[in-house]
């Protein structure tokens, strides 16, 4: 079986990538040319010096580009988890936001269309696409209406619509997975687990005094990223494509994540943490708590990661990068 990935050099990319390997695929990934080369590539450069995934440059604003890649590859699973990711940055730049995950959703979408009709894709959708609406008994789930607030989340709207259509209209397998906060060590430092994190250690090792945060009482479901991939690929082993949240089904807010990590390194938060405007949204998705239950009845999967074992790695990961 061939896989191509694009975003390859992303969190989910990484475990995804291995866990595909671990299943004896052949794995191809697109990632996008950036001048910081160095740190490009960090979380696959062990599959990448065994040649155990190859690479290809390919843009999701350049349409052509993708379908070079697949036309290239003709793999037999798509997953497509390139993406401009930060929802505060997409406030800032929303055309970009939207040509990339729309438009890119479309370019991916157009090239299996055209070169691989019988391939399977993944897509990743998020919930953010919820916005606040949620159900009565406080949960979101694949049937809540679906009301965005960030670009990012009217974004993944737009792809994921484009996906259900693309099922419809020419009999593609594409599936959806409205995937809630997934972290890992890997996660990029600019999101709010990462960085609480590595500023505790921070100044627990001295190196810093101060962490600037925004919005303490947002309340966010946050589960551990190598249980998430899990779920992309079941989903593209089902009979039928469909759309599935993937959630722990436990909330907890910013300000609890916080007063968790600070305690685990005997830290008083409050002496730290200043609130800072810089990081606070125009407007905020408040509540997160996704219920995953048809996930576990049609895919079998289950989160098998505790929180405290995903915030004690993800702690370690960052005593380690001190100390080497
Ligand atoms: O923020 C609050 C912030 O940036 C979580 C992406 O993977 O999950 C992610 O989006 C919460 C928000 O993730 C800071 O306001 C407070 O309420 O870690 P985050 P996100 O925005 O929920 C969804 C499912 C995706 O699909 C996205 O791609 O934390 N918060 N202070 C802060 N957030 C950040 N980043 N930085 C702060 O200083």
């Amino acid at each position: 079986m061939k896989a191509l990935i694009t975003g390859a050099n992303g969190q989910d990319a990484s475990y995804l990538a291995e866990l595909l390997l671990s299943k004896g695929y052949e794995v191809h990934g697109t990632i996008r040319r950036n001048s910081i080369c160095e740190s490009q590539t960090k979380r696959i450069d062990i599959l990448r010096k065994k040649n155990q995934i190859r690479l290809y440059y390919a843009d999701l604003v350049d349409a052509a580009s993708i379908e070079n890649v697949v036309q290239e590859v003709l793999p037999d699973e798509i997953y497509h988890l390139a993406a401009q990711s930060h929802v505060r940055v997409s406030f800032e730049i929303p055309k970009y936001t939207i040509d990339t995950n729309v438009g890119g959703t479309l370019a991916v979408l157009e090239a299996i269309r055209k070169h691989c009709p019988h391939a399977r894709m993944y897509n990743a959708a998020s919930s953010e696409m919820f916005g606040n609406s949620y159900d009565k008994d406080g949960f979101q789930r694949e049937t809540t209406p679906m009301h965005p607030v960030s670009p990012y989340g009217c974004s993944k709207l737009g792809a994921y619509s484009l996906c259900n259509n693309y099922k419809n209209a020419y009999g593609l397998f594409v599936s959806n997975g409205i995937l809630f906060n997934h972290e890992s060590p890997r996660r990029g430092s600019n999101f709010v687990t990462s960085k609480i994190v590595k500023g505790a250690v921070d100044i627990k090792a001295g190196r810093q005094n101060k962490l600037h945060l925004g919005n303490l009482k947002a309340c966010r479901d946050w589960g551990h990223a190598k249980d998430y991939v899990l779920a992309m690929w079941q989903m593209l082993q089902a009979d039928a494509p469909d759309n599935y949240v993937v959630a722990t089904g436990t909330t907890r807010s910013v300000r609890s994540l916080v007063e968790l990590v600070f305690g685990m390194l005997d830290l008083n938060w409050s002496d730290h943490v200043v609130i800072d405007d810089n990081y606070l949204r125009p407007e905020e998705l408040n509540n997160l708590k996704g219920d995953a239950t048809k996930a576990h009845k049609e895919l079998g999967w289950f989160p098998r990661y505790p929180f405290l074992s995903l915030i004690n790695e993800m702690i370690h990961y960052y005593q380690m990068q001190t100390v080497l």
